[in-house]
């Protein structure tokens, strides 16, 4: 029996976070096959080809997590309850980014890990305890030697971009002590099932987890997941709360729910996946004909957030500079450059949208109800956005 599936192939695709400048235009950008497999064994769904950690995390990523007032206001609440319920002494992060949710935290309590050593200065600079390397269990040691153990290890949106998952495990019990908590939280495989969310897949999302699969590789670390909160950030995310499997930590309800909601979908079967492929195929038809359609009419169309995700939608449906006239987006580091592959402009957000704008492609479409809240002046003039999700409309 074949242990893998490919399930979906979302065609040539240029690295997510590789913004282009003026003069990269002559340079052959690095494409790849995106392909996404299911382990039939193991319930995991990853990417077919990989890059290596220093191709995609190195001193030029532009991904700042502090640019959203939805993720500022998630990791605040997360760090009130850690506070609460959990009071550690010594907080680990992996991935810590810009550090917006280190800030929540006295400066002596906290240890970050960042690899991409632009984003790392920002926590540097404001004096914060930061490391900046990749996490692996050489790194693990020498955290361990340097701070001893810590009573708490979190990370967001990091360790499904880590191929090496059984390093990962290994390195975090090196420095998890025996009571101690790890709370990762990483977008949902049901979710991006459920709302057909096929530009989660994308290099550096390496893997995409279920429970299924993830209860499968902790096991095998004798780690043991006690509580999940199902939380809306980034399009519908899991937030795993795990322990050591000796320790007596009462399993909490939410456990056993969010088993029955994967087993009811058909989490573990290959033929779950093969629908979804389908689907996303119905979805490039839809998405390019409403574009098409508006090109037709003559309308402008921009695209607001020009988020990673957008990269592998943008360059699956070929929709390019032109069919979208630019991005807007407030990080720094994207402005005055182009998306991978497609070559759309990336402006900086200037507090409003132009007047001349009909359409907006919502690339942040996970940021959709902040998004909307602040753009009420264009909603107000009969500005419409598209989105991909749950299936391509105008909204
Ligand atoms: P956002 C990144 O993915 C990469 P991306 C990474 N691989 C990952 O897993 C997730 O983050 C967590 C802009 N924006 O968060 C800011 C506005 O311009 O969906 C960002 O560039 N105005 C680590 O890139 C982008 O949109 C706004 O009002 O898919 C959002 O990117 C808001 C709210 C955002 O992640």
């Amino acid at each position: 029996m074949k242990k893998k599936i490919d399930f979906l192939d979302l065609g040539s695709q240029p690295l997510a976070n590789s913004y282009l400048k003026k003069n990269d235009f002559n340079k052959k950008e690095k494409k790849y096959r995106l392909k996404v497999c299911f382990n039939k064994v193991t319930k995991l769904v990853s990417i077919k080809k990989t890059f290596s950690s220093k191709i995609m995390f190195n001193n030029k990523y532009p991904y700042r997590s502090s640019m959203s007032n939805t993720m500022n206001f998630s990791f605040k609440k997360l760090a009130q309850n850690i506070k609460f319920n959990y009071k550690p002494k010594k907080i680990l992060e992996i991935g810590s980014n810009d550090g917006s949710f280190l800030k929540n935290f006295d400066k002596k309590k906290t240890i970050g890990v960042e690899p991409c050593t632009n984003v790392e200065k920002i926590t540097k600079k404001l004096k914060f305890n930061t490391i900046g390397k990749y996490w692996d269990t050489r790194l693990a040691k020498n955290i361990l030697k340097k701070f001893n153990k810590v009573d708490l290890v979190y990370s967001a949106n990091t360790i499904t971009h880590i191929k090496n998952l059984d390093d990962v495990f290994k390195a975090i019990n090196i420095v998890l002590s025996d009571n101690g908590i790890l709370i990762i939280e990483d977008p949902s495989l049901l979710e991006c099932l459920k709302r057909n969310t096929y530009d989660q897949f994308y290099n550096e999302h390496i893997y995409v987890f279920s429970y299924t699969a993830l209860k499968n590789i902790l096991k095998k670390h004798k780690l043991e997941i006690f509580k999940i909160e199902t939380l809306e950030v980034h399009g519908g995310s899991n937030r795993y709360f795990i322990k050591k499997d000796n320790n007596k930590r009462k399993i909490d309800l939410s456990v056993k729910k969010n088993e029955v909601l994967e087993n009811k979908y058909g989490i573990d079967k290959a033929s779950t996946y093969l629908k979804f492929s389908k689907r996303v195929k119905k979805s490039k038809e839809k998405l390019s004909n409403i574009f098409k359609k508006c090109k037709k009419n003559n309308k402008k169309i921009i695209g607001y957030g020009a988020t990673a995700k957008s990269t592998t939608i943008l360059n699956y449906c070929k929709i390019d500079n032109k069919i979208i006239d630019y991005f807007v987006d407030t990080t720094e580091a994207k402005q005055s450059k182009y998306t991978p592959g497609t070559k759309i402009f990336i402006k900086k957000y200037i507090g409003y949208i132009e007047n001349d704008v009909d359409y907006i492609f919502l690339g942040a479409w996970n940021f959709q109800k902040e998004i909307l809240a602040k753009e009420k002046q264009f909603i107000k003039k009969g500005g419409k956005f598209i989105i991909h999700t749950p299936y391509p409309k105008i909204i």
